[in-house]
């Protein structure tokens, strides 16, 4: 009897551990997927302010191109980054790059041929920074359908199937600039030289002159004084003197020069086209990053790439190329 009794007091014991372990089993369970929940929650949040953050320079340029289409200057409301906006627990901030203030690589081959005006700019670009003007070569075999070398500097598959590990040459237009760093004649060091100077967006894009840096625009001929133009693209930035016509650029002191090269003034423009928008998200503590590619046409703004890498700080296409290229020499 007194057995009997010890082992249902056991058995009763036991049901209870056992009832009680499992409670907290789903009690412990419940509170993860709580916390999973709040992760995801904090997640969404962050993206939706982030598309929030790219909605509103969206509109920024959707409003410049209503009230100021012809012109396309870093005085202009979309060139001022955003004031840090507070949220609930974080802050919002973003700012829009022009990418038409770049050489884009894609202008190298497009509509199913080379261009040979964009092609001799960016040799010029390549010289201006320090590199041998020859890698302009291997850039448009990079992208080139062909599989013919463009020059003792060219390479395509054969090239690049003989490297450890091989590959081969994309034979598309560049999706990013960091595609650069697989063309042959670029390492590091020579990507860090050229990359402030260059985009990839994927149609024909003109360079604006009144965005460009000076590097940029001292690429236009080889007679030009890098010293001169960027005293001028001083003088614009400080006095917001902006051009109405790309014509007017020669007959500035700092350009005026014997013979300007051939075809040149179809590489430049007074507007812009290729915009990045790259926008921070701080929330509980965490950093979130969105950078939208966005392309403006009329008065309609299309984000065609998106990503969430950590943004680097580029440089601002007002500084002072020079110092740039000083601050990459010494690198
Ligand atoms: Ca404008
Ligand atoms: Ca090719």
């Amino acid at each position: 009897m007194k057995n009997q009794r010890g082992v249902a007091l056991l058995t009763i014991l036991f049901m209870v551990v056992i009832a009680s372990i499992m409670a907290m089993g789903i009690l412990n369970q419940q509170q993860r997927m709580l916390q999973e929940g709040s992760i995801l929650l904090r997640q969404d949040q962050a993206w939706i302010y982030a598309k929030s953050g790219e909605y509103f320079l969206s509109e920024l340029l959707i409003n410049d191109a209503r009230n100021s289409k012809n012109n396309d200057n870093l005085g202009e409301q979309w060139a001022q980054p955003l004031p840090p906006f507070p949220i609930e627990d974080g802050m919002v901030t973003g700012r829009l790059m022009d990418q038409s203030a770049r050489f884009n690589l894609n202008n190298l081959y497009h509509d199913g041929i080379p261009d040979k005006q964009a092609f001799e700019f960016f040799g010029r670009l390549l010289k201006r920074v320090g590199l041998a003007p020859e890698l302009a070569q291997s850039v448009l075999d990079w992208q080139d359908p062909d599989d013919t070398v463009a020059g003792s500097m060219g390479a395509e598959d054969s090239f690049y199937l003989g490297q450890q590990p091989g590959y081969m040459a994309a034979n598309r237009p560049f999706t990013q600039v960091e595609e650069l760093r697989q063309v042959r004649g670029f390492d590091q060091r020579s990507y860090n030289l050229i990359a402030p100077y260059i985009t990839a967006v994927p149609y024909f894009s003109p360079i604006n002159v009144n965005t460009a840096s000076g590097i940029l625009l001292s690429a236009l001929s080889d007679d030009l004084q890098p010293n001169q133009v960027q005293e001028w693209i001083n003088q614009r930035d400080q006095g917001m003197q902006y051009l109405d016509q790309v014509g007017t650029l020669w007959t500035q002191p700092a350009f005026k020069i014997e013979k300007k090269p051939e075809n040149i003034d179809r590489l430049l423009a007074i507007q812009s086209e290729f915009f990045q928008a790259q926008i921070i998200v701080s929330l509980s503590g965490r950093k979130r990053y969105l950078t939208s590619n966005l392309y403006r046409q009329g008065e309609n703004v299309m984000a065609y790439q998106r990503h969430q890498m950590p943004i680097p700080a580029l440089a601002s296409s007002n500084q002072n190329a020079l110092e740039l290229l000083q601050q990459a020499m010494k690198q």
